[in-house]
């Protein structure tokens, strides 16, 4: 039987319209850039990539070198295709504008480089999160620099979203809005070839995800719910909950996708003008993206995190997302 590469698998969605072929060029450079970065990644110590800069993000966060690298290989794999009209990065502070001498596109691309980076120099799964939405007209004609307004879309207008997964295996995981795709990369052809053809999260779980080192910070109806996940069988939800955390959301939601859970990164009391630790645009929307389109949830406790109109580039959010039971639960106990 012969083996569907993701190259295939985007040539089959022009066939059938899904997929206009500057996006299938788009995401294929994306791909392209995510395979560079899984080579950087698994050289470690060898290629001398592993530490820090020295310098800060825009978060206030100590940028990797495999952060820094890993931006650069996305910036310059994608700035000269003539698919975009913008990108925006974790790791910069403003919107990247497409050098004058390369042509410009119909859509934005929207990154987080690496996520997870602490984990890199403890030999720990890592990720790429992306995100494409398309670039409202307004701002597709004007010749001077493009302003972020353009990017400050809800979740609901993605036309795509995906994360590559550094880890034991290099995998991306696909959603073109019509259900999930994982591809392996195989690394004696080259290729992403399709190994996972339809990625369901079953409604129903006993692991959940969230850093408990984090609980004396947290709100109420969390504190409330984890009590209750930690009484187990004896407790108000009558089982025995299991319980992981990865320090990586791609590697954390990939295991949800995979056998099911619940991911929180709840706000807490620290930081009240942050409302959670992780990103809307680089994180949050795109995972839940794949997670709805997967059969799962995805809130801040309160609403739908696709509905959420940005306000900034690196707006924060609470993040509940995965099987639907438990997602409907926690979010119940934020509402009620
Ligand atoms: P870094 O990319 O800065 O390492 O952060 C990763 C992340 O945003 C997300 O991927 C994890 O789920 C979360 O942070 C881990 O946070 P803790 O440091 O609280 O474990």
């Amino acid at each position: 039987m012969s083996r569907v590469t993701l190259s295939r698998y985007l040539i089959e969605q022009t066939r059938s319209n899904n997929t206009p072929a500057d996006l299938r060029f788009l995401i294929e450079v994306v791909a392209r850039a995510c395979k560079e970065i899984s080579h950087a990644v698994s050289k470690g110590a060898l290629g001398g990539v592993l530490g820090s800069m020295g310098t800060e993000n825009v978060q206030g966060e100590v940028q990797k070198k495999l952060d820094v690298i890993s931006n650069e290989i996305l910036l310059e794999a994608n700035e000269w295709g003539g698919h975009l009209a913008g990108m925006a990065s974790e790791e910069m502070d403003n919107a990247y504008q497409i050098p004058g001498k390369y042509p410009k596109g119909a859509y934005l691309l929207v990154f987080d480089p690496l996520d997870g980076s602490s984990n890199i120099d403890v030999n720990v799964s890592v990720g790429t999160i992306f995100s494409v939405l398309r670039c409202p007209d307004q701002y597709l004609s004007q010749n001077d620099s493009l302003d972020e307004q353009a990017f400050l879309q809800p979740g609901t207008k993605q036309v795509c979203a995906g994360y590559a997964i550094y880890g034991p295996q290099t995998m991306l995981v696909l959603t073109l809005g019509n259900g999930v795709k994982g591809f392996t990369l195989d690394r004696e052809l080259g290729s992403f070839v399709l190994t996972h053809d339809d990625i369901r999260i079953p409604e129903t779980t006993a692991e959940f995800a969230i850093n408990m080192s984090n609980s004396r910070h947290w709100e109420p109806p969390v504190s409330r719910y984890v009590e209750e996940l930690l009484a187990g069988k004896e407790g108000p939800l009558g089982k025995d909950y299991n319980m992981r955390w990865v320090a990586a959301m791609v590697a954390d939601v990939h295991r949800i996708l995979t056998r099911g859970g619940l991911f929180m990164y709840p706000r807490d009391s620290r930081e009240p003008s942050k409302p959670g630790k992780l990103r809307l645009m680089y994180e949050a929307n795109p995972m839940s993206f794949i997670v709805e389109q997967a059969g799962g949830v995805s809130t801040n406790g309160i609403e739908r995190i696709l509905d959420i109109q940005p306000t900034s580039l690196h707006q924060r959010v609470a993040v509940y997302l995965g099987s639907k039971e438990e997602v409907d639960r926690v979010t119940a106990y934020h509402q009620g």
